[in-house]
């Protein structure tokens, strides 16, 4: 061996210690995930943004990897951000659209994050942004695994203000709570109009820049879930009338500035190599804002669809240590492999319920060159809309929000949903990633494929359009006390002769008779809830007794499709047989308020019996003012009270 060859492999030895030796001291990887709201597909410059320029996240494509086939669970806030955190599909860990400012639930706090799962590995958390798993105490991040929390509940649009701008307090929006920011656990500062929103960008990105130097010498995970840019926009003065596009893209420009400052501040504390940065949009844009929302093209719809327009969002990982440089893929990986791909980062435990995501390490890498994902369930709001598998997309028979056909609003007002409602369609995503040409005709046994997934994923995760429960659905959390009641039926036999909709069916016709009253929560459990034309149940108290009351309580939500019944009626019997009837009322559905609300109807008597019928007719087709007005209004029934 000469001297120059030695000379050569010393070098290549001591460069292999250096890096070994700097990798033990690096130890894991930091964690940012950079995760915006209701950014579109293509409001990115990387993704072919027009009116406004975004270099900094731009950069990141450039120093990383950018995904053109990466998918949220849902697109639709909560159900996007529980998937995103737990790895499950929303609809397996019972979390459905966006939670409400009146929300009772929220995240059940013994489903595993990535940040409960870091830990265990003695990471630091923190969270800068809208949370949105739940605003009850029970529910907030530090349930989850963050040491630290500063942002907003839920999003920005649900507050008592108008699109005006102005405070108002008739209405839906009339009914929400104030909105605060919150710190840690309790409220914070009070948001009081559009002003008020102006520096959230920039508070949040002061916080995330100061959590970063004081964790640079530790492993930190710092979740980044930007207000913005989810309408009602707002930007602070530094970016105001900065685009060519308009308040929109100004307020994209000033997310991309935030972007720069937290890779700058990772620069700065020479860790930047060693964290694993994740942007990504929650959902796609919300096209009835028209100038206000993004835009999703080429793709279809937008968000609140199980469209492409929907649920595939731009999104870029750079990993200098790790991750190819300048590259790009269309392999398919979505937020649910987040949380299993950092356990193989982090060498962390899985969670021990089942998951839905897929460990991407490899992928990532490059070690491999296939993802290993290739199935997703696209379901939106308890209904599987959709099957994808490889480059094909099996549409099921649903309907839908559209924004097609007419005109978006502007300016932060919206526009008008338009329905849409779709057959079994077949789609090739590679050669149609726009969605327009149904090829299910061309292509029978693929859609028999397909059929067959969305038969799995019904079985195990329940489907809403077939009224099907899944076997391993789980259910979110909830709060509230079960407020009780007496109730001389508690413990008797009850015979339901209609079926309550499988969903909402509590603990069976029991649930009824349980002394438990339903909340204003149409989802608590502790409610029945009936499509059919009339629910008729009969209680057996055992022997002959005597009652002073009869009555049952419905649920009013006219918001949410539930709506009184148009007539109630209550019969007594000795024999089962001959039934004497003792009160019985029509009631017309007149618009109201949007108030939730519970009527108990029935009344004081003095009758003596062994058997209650309880008759009530649900509402039907809805009434022609309701938006919902050729569909079926929902009955919900809690409890059947005897005295
Ligand atoms: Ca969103
Ligand atoms: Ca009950």
């Amino acid at each position: 061996m000469n001297n120059k060859r030695l000379l050569y492999l010393s070098v290549v030895l001591f460069a292999f210690l250096l890096s070994a030796c700097q990798t033990k001291k690096a130890g894991f990887p930091h964690l940012v995930i950079i995760f915006i709201d209701d950014q579109g597909y293509a409001d990115l410059g990387c993704y072919g943004a027009e009116g406004f320029e975004t270099p900094n996240i731009d950069k990141l494509a450039i120093e990383g990897k950018k995904f053109t086939n990466f998918y949220v669970s849902e697109a639709v806030c909560s159900a996007s951000r529980a998937s995103l955190l737990t790895g499950c599909y929303a609809q397996r860990i019972g979390i459905r659209g966006a939670l409400s400012a009146l929300s009772f639930s929220g995240l059940h706090p013994e489903e595993t994050t990535i940040a409960s799962m870091l830990k265990q590995k003695g990471y630091s958390t923190a969270i800068y942004g809208k949370w949105h798993l739940g605003h009850h105490k029970e529910f907030l991040p530090f349930n989850f695994g963050f040491d630290e929390y500063f942002g907003l509940p839920y999003s920005n649009d649900m507050w008592p203000v108008g699109y005006d701008g102005k405070s108002i307090s008739e209405g839906f929006k009339g009914l929400y709570p104030e909105l605060y920011l919150i710190k840690d656990s309790i409220p914070f500062k009070k948001i009081l109009n559009l002003k008020e929103q102006e520096p959230l960008i920039t508070m949040y990105t002061k916080k995330a820049v100061d959590f970063i130097n004081r964790n640079k010498e530790n492993p930190f995970f710092l979740y980044l879930p930007h207000s913005m840019v989810h309408v009602p926009l707002a930007v602070s003065e530094k970016y105001k009338g900065k685009s060519e596009q308009g308040m929109y893209g100004d307020v994209m420009m000033e997310i991309d500035w935030s972007v720069g400052e937290v890779v700058k501040a990772l620069e700065e504390a020479g860790i930047d190599d060693n964290t694993l940065i994740i942007y990504a949009s929650d959902n796609g844009p919300w096209l009835n804002f028209g100038n206000h929302g993004g835009s999703a093209l080429p793709l279809r719809e937008g968000k609140g669809t199980a469209w492409e327009g929907g649920v595939r969002v731009p999104c870029i990982m750079k990993w200098a240590d790790e991750i190819e440089a300048n590259s790009s893929t269309d392999e398919f990986m979505t937020t649910l492999d987040i949380l299993p791909t950092i356990a193989a980062i982090t060498k962390s435990s899985l969670p021990e319920k089942k998951i839905d995501g897929m460990n991407m390490l490899s992928f990532l890498k490059g070690e491999i060159n296939e993802s290993p994902r290739n199935e997703f369930y696209y379901y939106y709001q308890g209904e599987l809309c959709a099957i994808r598998k490889d480059d094909w997309k099996l549409v099921l028979p649903h309907k839908y929000r559209s924004y097609v056909g007419v005109e978006p609003g502007a300016d932060g007002w919206p526009g008008p949903y338009a329905r849409g409602e779709s057959g079994l369609e077949l789609y090739n995503l590679k050669d149609d990633i726009s969605e327009k040409n149904d090829v299910a005709e061309l292509y029978p046994e693929i859609v028999v494929e397909l059929s067959e997934i969305a038969e799995e994923a019904r079985r195990t995760l329940g489907d809403d359009i077939l009224d099907l429960e899944g076997s391993e659905n789980r259910s979110c959390g909830r709060v509230g006390e079960v407020d009780s009641i007496q109730n001389m039926a508690i413990g008797k036999t009850i015979l339901l002769k209609t079926q309550a909709v499988k969903r909402y069916d509590g603990s069976g016709p029991e649930t009824l008779i349980d002394g438990a009253l339903g909340s204003f929560d149409f989802h608590d459990g502790r409610w029945l809830g009936f499509r059919e034309k009339e629910v008729e149940l009969t209680i057996d108290l055992g022997k002959i007794t005597a009652v002073k009351h009869v009555s049952s309580r419905f649920l009013i939500n006219q918001t949410s499709w539930i709506f009184l019944p148009g007539m109630f009626e209550i019969s007594v019997s000795d024999d089962n047989e001959n039934f004497t009837p003792i009160f019985r009322n029509f009631y017309e559905n007149k618009k109201q308020d949007l108030k939730i609300d519970v009527r108990q109807i029935g009344l004081d008597t003095d009758v003596k019996a062994q058997y209650i019928k309880v008759k009530a007719q649900a509402i039907g087709t809805l009434p022609d003012w309701h938006p919902g007005y050729d569909d079926k209004g929902w009955l919900f029934v809690d409890e059947i009270i005897i005295r």
